[in-house]
């Protein structure tokens, strides 16, 4: 082959190399949201366990019309796939889990999975969500009626107590392995302890030693001490806009 030849063979091969890259880059999928979000964090810890290739683009929740076209309710955690954009962090916790290879995050049998959504679905309801009624006043200097502290006091009593009555902490939240419940517990417990802590003077995981050691397990974890480093670096910038915000 003469020396034209192949330096022509040699471009085109690079050409479709690049093209190639640049298909696979835009079929890549991206997680929308930012590090400070416990939701995105979530669908992040999915994403690195399973060792999938994914893109990250950096947004805040918002009602603007451009980003409601993408999440009807305004908010992150949004994950582009090829088809088009998912919303609901359960939602792209179980599409993460049929689409990508990886380590299984729910187990093969129904009625093993079914136990993990419940107890997911719980963490989210019944703590997630109380707590967060609380956020404003704990993480950003706002103020919160006394009303909704009192019923996030008992809504996040219950949701523990629940959570005691229900989880297996052998040492996963359901298990010997690690679920998408033990991701809901990880992002939820810590706002949530904080909240107790600060407006009702309470240690949530008193009664629930064993979930102090699967936390400081977790804590452990690679990706999760990536996800928290990400986190730290956000953070001050991030309170900052939301107090002057508010
Ligand atoms: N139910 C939603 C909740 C997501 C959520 O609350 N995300 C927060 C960030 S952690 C958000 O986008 N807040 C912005 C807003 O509400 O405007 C989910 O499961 O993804």
């Amino acid at each position: 082959m003469m020396a034209l030849d192949i330096l022509r063979e040699q471009r085109y091969k690079s050409a479709a190399f690049h093209t190639r890259r640049t298909m696979e880059k835009n079929n890549m999928i991206k997680l929308h949201g930012f590090a400070v979000s416990n939701y995105f964090n979530m669908a992040k810890l999915a994403l690195l366990e399973k060792g999938v290739d994914f893109e990250m683009v950096n947004v805040h929740g918002s009602q603007d019309e451009a980003f409601l076209a993408i999440s009807p309710r305004g908010k992150v955690p949004v994950l582009e796939t090829e088809q088009g954009f998912l919303n609901e962090t359960n939602v792209i916790l179980e599409y993460i889990e049929e689409t990508q290879g990886g380590k299984p995050l729910l187990p093969s049998d129904p009625y093993e999975r079914g136990y993990v959504r419940a107890l997911a679905k719980e963490i989210e309801l019944y703590i997630e969500l109380p707590a967060r009624s609380c956020y404003m006043e704990v993480f950003f200097g706002g103020k919160v009626e006394q009303a909704v502290k009192d019923k996030a006091k008992a809504d996040l009593l219950g949701g523990i107590a629940t959570l005691k009555r229900h989880a297996k902490f052998s040492p996963y939240v359901a298990g010997s392995e690690m679920t998408i419940a033990d991701i809901m517990f990880l992002f939820s417990i810590d706002l949530a302890s904080a909240v107790a802590g600060k407006l009702f003077a309470i240690d949530l995981l008193a009664e629930l030693p064993e979930a102090k050691a699967l936390l400081a397990e977790l804590a452990k974890n690679p990706n999760v001490q990536k996800i928290e480093a990400d986190k730290n670096a956000e953070m001050a910038a991030f309170i900052a806009a939301a107090k002057a915000r508010k």
